[in-house]
């Protein structure tokens, strides 16, 4: 099998193809990915020597078309993916998730290939605090910022894609993930090299927001499943139960790195913040038999804070960039 990974070097797809090397040797993988601010290279490292890198853009329609005509099958991670960017600037968004997406299915279909798309639970938009729901697949969208709706732009744009063109592709909508190699942007990364730099975490309005945690390595394992007995043309939604507010999530890491659980400030809320994300993910449990491993947040947590203790290296060259651009943000 090969397999192409667009936005290999990012969070989710560097640990989807590390996995993929050490679980599948028969697979054979190229990675293409663009580099931005949140590819990082030496995320790959552990397996540099296991696949091919090629440094491009999803948009480019001539060499995303040489690299489909290349594989039998695209799984394609790339995409701006943080919603304070997408609210700062938008455009860049527009380009990658719309436009890059687009370029790919027109090289799927030119070439007959399989195609699976990484989504979010963030098209579905938000659910309220003390609303027993859960996103299902058949919840309508209703995306709330301009990430989430490219996000949601780009889904349809696949469902087009199947339905006109009869393309043999897949869509996973999955929840939040952490786990290691994820940018110290993002909520929990921040948090923790934040910590670790001996600067106080920073909870957004009143930390009330419920976010539905999952272990990355959980979500490249349902990929997986996906990709070996998910039905064409059909959407799976991925989650593992894992439904936590941001102060329980901030206290927890605290007290996983043994400091005082209040330890943290409050800073101003961002625009159109979404209150509640929560997965059912009754589909892929019973259709293609996953199952998390990393049922508990609190162990998943402490493994992953643990990785960013050790990996100073890694995340230092981009803390400080990073912690500028929200200081002007006021966040
Ligand atoms: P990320 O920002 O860490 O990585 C994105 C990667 O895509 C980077 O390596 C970047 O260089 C690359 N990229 C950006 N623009 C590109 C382009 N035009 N061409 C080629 N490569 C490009 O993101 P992530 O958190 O790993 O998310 C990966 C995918 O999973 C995204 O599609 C995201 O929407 C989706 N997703 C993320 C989460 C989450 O919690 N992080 C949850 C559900 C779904
Ligand atoms: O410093 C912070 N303080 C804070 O309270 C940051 C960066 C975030 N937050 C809050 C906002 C959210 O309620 O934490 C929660 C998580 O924030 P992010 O890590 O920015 O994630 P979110 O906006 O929920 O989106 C994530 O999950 C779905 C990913 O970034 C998306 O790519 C994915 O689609």
């Amino acid at each position: 099998m090969r397999l192409l990974v667009t936005g290999g070097a990012g969070f989710i797809g560097s640990n989807f193809v590390q996995q993929t090397v050490r679980e599948r040797p028969d697979h054979q993988v190229t990675v293409l990915d663009a580099l931005t601010y949140a590819g990082n290279r030496s995320s790959l490292d552990p397996v540099a020597d296991a696949i091919e890198f090629v440094h491009g853009s999803i948009a480019d329609a001539e060499l995303v078309d040489r690299l489909v005509g290349e594989c039998d099958v695209v799984v394609n991670f790339a995409a701006e993916s943080h919603n304070d960017n997408s609210l700062a600037e938008p455009e860049p968004f527009l380009q990658t998730n719309l436009v890059g997406t687009y370029r790919l299915l027109e090289a799927v279909r030119h070439h007959s290939v399989r195609m699976h798309h990484v989504s979010t639970d963030e098209v579905f938009g938000d659910l309220e605090l003390d609303d027993p729901k859960k996103f299902t697949e058949d919840t309508p969208y209703r995306p709330s910022s301009p990430y989430s709706s490219t996000k949601a732009g780009a889904d349809l744009l696949v469902r087009a894609w199947v339905r006109s063109f009869g393309l043999a592709a897949t869509i996973s909508n999955c929840s939040n993930n952490y786990g290691p190699y994820q940018h110290v942007e993002k909520f929990i990364p921040r948090q923790v090299t934040n910590v670790l730099s001996g600067v106080k975490p920073k909870v957004y309005g009143t930390g009330a927001n419920v976010r539905d945690w999952i272990h990355v390595d959980d979500h490249n394992r349902a990929l997986h499943a996906v990709l070996d007995r998910g039905r064409l043309g059909e959407t799976y939604l991925i989650g593992a139960d894992g439904e936590a507010d941001n102060l329980t999530v901030v206290r927890t890491i605290l007290r996983v790195l043994g400091k005082p659980e209040d330890w943290f400030d409050f800073v101003s809320d961002r625009p159109g913040h979404d209150l509640r994300y929560a997965i059912d993910a009754g589909k892929l449990r019973t259709e293609l038999g996953w199952t998390p491993e990393f049922a508990d947040l609190e162990s998943g947590l402490a493994s992953t804070v643990q990785w960013y203790a050790d990996h100073r290296e890694w995340w230092e060259p981009a803390k400080h960039a990073t912690e500028a651009a929200y200081s002007e943000l006021g966040r």
